[in-house]
């Protein structure tokens, strides 16, 4: 073994993340959310050639899609979302017609893996606590660390430019709620405010969810289950079809936008 500096360790680590972050103060697209839509989302730009960071609260990446069904770690997709799967080369089992398995582990780090070697920056361990919002809408995120947030320390967040923000946060809907309570400002839903997931319902939820991914805002996309419960649609439980088909079809829109501005 040839000798180790300790020092040099950390200067490594210090000098690659800042390098990291201060790149990544003006980007294309930046995604709140790791969840299976948001690193589909991001995937997809990112291959596209796109500038593209995702932003994750926790500790590690996939959301909701770890623990499958109530803790039984498979997830459904349904035939349309097979196309995905196999993109991305993760492995799936046919159950019946239009209903395949997929091993939770291997779908979540697959996705993880992918998406970052395709040129996705992840930013774990940061929540999006409010918005840069200038005369044309959402142009960037504002940004601390999750060790803040959950510590309660009043510590001031920094500021980061993108072109398009994508709300990823699943249920609660975090980004698109900073829209509608700091700035009062009206949506683009049927009621103009956050509508709210409806019961579990699977056909209808899976059969919305595409209609659903939308600039919800002027510069603010919503994909996932948060395009759902902005919407008002119901909650599909573990079949994660329309989680992967949103991802890409909110990089698809997003892509559109960019390329005509
Ligand atoms: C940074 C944040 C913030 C923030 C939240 O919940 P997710 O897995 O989201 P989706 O939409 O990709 O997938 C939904 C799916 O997991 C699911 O719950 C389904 C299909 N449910 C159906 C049903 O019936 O219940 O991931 C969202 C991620 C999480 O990792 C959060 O930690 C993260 O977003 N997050 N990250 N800043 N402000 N808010
Ligand atoms: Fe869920």
């Amino acid at each position: 073994m040839k000798k180790l500096d300790d020092i040099t360790v950390s200067k490594a680590i210090i000098q690659e993340y800042m390098n990291d972050f201060l790149d990544y103060t003006d980007m294309d697209v930046a995604i709140g959310g790791g969840g299976p839509s948001g690193v589909t989302a991001g995937y997809y730009l990112a291959k596209a050639g796109y500038k593209v960071a995702l932003f994750e609260r926790k500790l590690s990446i996939g959301g909701g899609m770890w623990g499958g069904g109530m803790m039984f770690n498979k997830v459904v997709v349904q035939e349309e979302g097979k196309r995905i799967l196999d993109e991305f080369g993760i492995k799936s089992k046919k159950f019946e017609d239009n209903y395949y398995t997929v091993d939770s582990i291997e779908c979540t780090s697959t996705l993880c893996s992918k998406a970052t070697q395709a040129g996705l920056k992840i930013f774990n361990l940061m929540s999006i606590e409010d918005l840069m919002v200038r005369e044309n809408g959402i142009n960037g995120i504002v940004l601390n660390w999750s060790s803040v947030e959950m510590s309660g320390l009043h510590i001031d967040p920094l500021t980061v430019r993108a072109k398009a923000v994508i709300d990823a946060t699943g249920h609660p809907t975090e980004i698109t709620k900073i829209v509608e309570q700091k700035m009062g400002a009206n949506l683009k839903t049927e009621t103009g405010k956050i509508m709210g997931e409806k019961s579990m319902w699977a056909d209808r939820a899976e059969g919305k969810i595409l209609d659903n991914v939308t600039e919800v805002y002027p510069g603010l996309w919503v994909t996932g289950m948060a395009a759902n419960a902005v919407h008002g649609s119901q909650r599909m439980g573990p079949i994660f079809g329309g989680m992967l088909l949103s991802g890409e079809y909110v990089a698809q829109k997003i892509i559109e936008k960019l390329e005509n501005e």
